[in-house]
């Protein structure tokens, strides 16, 4: 479709003037809103800083246009460096623990083994994001604060991240569609952790609250 063609999902609409003359107006250049304006950010380990000097707002969208002009421009996942990691976070929401819309939260996590970085990776990280800007989880999308993507040579991580451990239906919605969406066979059960519990861990592994 060319640029000066109107889009097939915003037909045209027809005005009545004062005097009573129909005209039509082409919605030649209308991008499609995304029910909310998220923000991407990008973290370099940088062991001389603390955590969260690492972590910088790369740029914020709020259309889908913006969202693919982004995405097809931004460095896929499986090419960043070790250390690294993407965030895409709804607008006003810092993704860290500390902020006021996480702190009660939690994350659904998928860990993948260091052969999926190639296979299915960026794919997994794609459909993440399809999934929070495009409001999948039906009426509990609210709850969903932003994913993270963590690369690692121990093994990537991606998650996602809800607003409220105790929002117990809305959490168990939420993995169940997530696993869905990223096409994760049913035998293989995925964990919901609290921030809490991430954040005051002893050792690498933090226990799950939920599994799907
Ligand atoms: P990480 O980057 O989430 O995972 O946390 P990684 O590197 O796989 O390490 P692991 O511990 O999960 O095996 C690494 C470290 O970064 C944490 O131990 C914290 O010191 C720091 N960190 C990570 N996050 C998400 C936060 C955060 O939200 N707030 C603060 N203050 N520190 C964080």
């Amino acid at each position: 479709m060319s640029s000066s063609e109107p889009c097939a999902h915003c037909p045209s609409r027809k005005d009545v003037k004062e005097d009573g003359e129909a005209v039509v107006v082409l919605n030649t250049h209308i991008k499609h809103p995304l029910q909310s304006r998220w923000v991407l950010w990008f973290y370099k380990n940088d062991k001389s800083k603390m955590w969260q000097d690492n972590l910088r707002i790369v740029t914020k969208f709020d259309t889908v246009e913006d969202f693919w002009a982004l995405f097809d421009n931004m460095q896929p996942a499986s090419k960043l460096s070790s250390g690294c990691d993407y965030a895409v976070f709804r607008d006003g929401i810092v993704p860290m623990w500390e902020d006021r819309r996480n702190k009660c939260g939690g994350r659904w996590l998928v860990t993948l083994s260091k052969q999926q970085r190639h296979s299915e990776l960026d794919r997994f990280w794609l459909e993440s994001l399809l999934c929070i800007i495009g409001e999948g989880f039906g009426s509990f999308s609210g709850d969903v604060c932003g994913a993270v993507i963590n690369i690692r040579t121990k093994g990537d991580k991606i998650a996602v991240w809800t607003t409220n451990t105790e929002n117990r239906e809305a959490v168990i919605h939420i993995g169940r569609r997530y696993k869905e969406e990223l096409n994760l066979p049913k035998k293989l059960v995925i964990g919901y952790q609290a921030h809490a519990d991430t954040a005051t861990k002893s050792n690498s592994i933090t226990k799950n609250k939920f599994v799907v």
